[in-house]
């Protein structure tokens, strides 16, 4: 399985109160992404300092993660064959109100911090948000029956 097949997910505060949960979850679905963990938590700060670690001497760092921390988030992870950058594009670019027609920000938000979701920006980040929230446990190997109508059998080969 390549770095880039694993992505995190966390639908923020303002998509929690938005009521998206199941809209965003559904796009997921629908794309042909594997939903392998899924949980709500509250972020503590140790796991938002470790979360925003690249924005640690911003001046938006704090306040970032009291609103972060302030409400469950919904976590997830989803699978699939360059996971991190498919999960990118459907999210959209940070800013709502520029964000693509058709992403999920671009659809729903207009701010740029009550940008609705969060998703991994690398293999590498993936990995370390991952284990931020997920315990090895709580991460689901199963067969999906879909994938043989998502994938044609040469690509087959990136899924293991
Ligand atoms: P993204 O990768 O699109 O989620 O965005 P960034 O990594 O650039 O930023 C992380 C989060 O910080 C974004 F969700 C938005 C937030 N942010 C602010 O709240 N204020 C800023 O000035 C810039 C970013």
């Amino acid at each position: 399985m390549s770095d880039t097949s694993r992505t995190a997910v966390l639908v923020k505060p303002d998509g929690l109160q938005r009521g998206l949960i199941g809209e965003i979850i559904s796009r997921f679905e629908r794309k042909g992404l594997k939903l392998i963990g899924l949980k709500m938590v509250n972020l503590s700060d140790d796991q938002l300092s470790a979360w925003y670690v690249e924005h640690k001497d911003k001046s938006f760092f704090g306040d970032l993660k009291s609103f972060m921390g302030s409400m469950p988030i919904v976590s997830m992870v989803w699978e699939g064959i360059d996971a991190v950058p498919v999960v990118r594009k459907l999210v959209g670019t940070t800013l709502g109100r520029e964000a693509e027609a058709g992403s999920i920000r671009g659809d729903f938000g207009m701010s740029q911090q009550f940008n609705l979701i969060h998703a991994s920006s690398s293999g590498s980040d993936a990995k370390r948000e991952i284990a931020i929230v997920f315990d090895t446990d709580e991460l689901f190997e199963y067969a999906g029956v879909r994938e043989a109508v998502i994938y044609a059998d040469y690509e087959m080969a990136d899924l293991k």
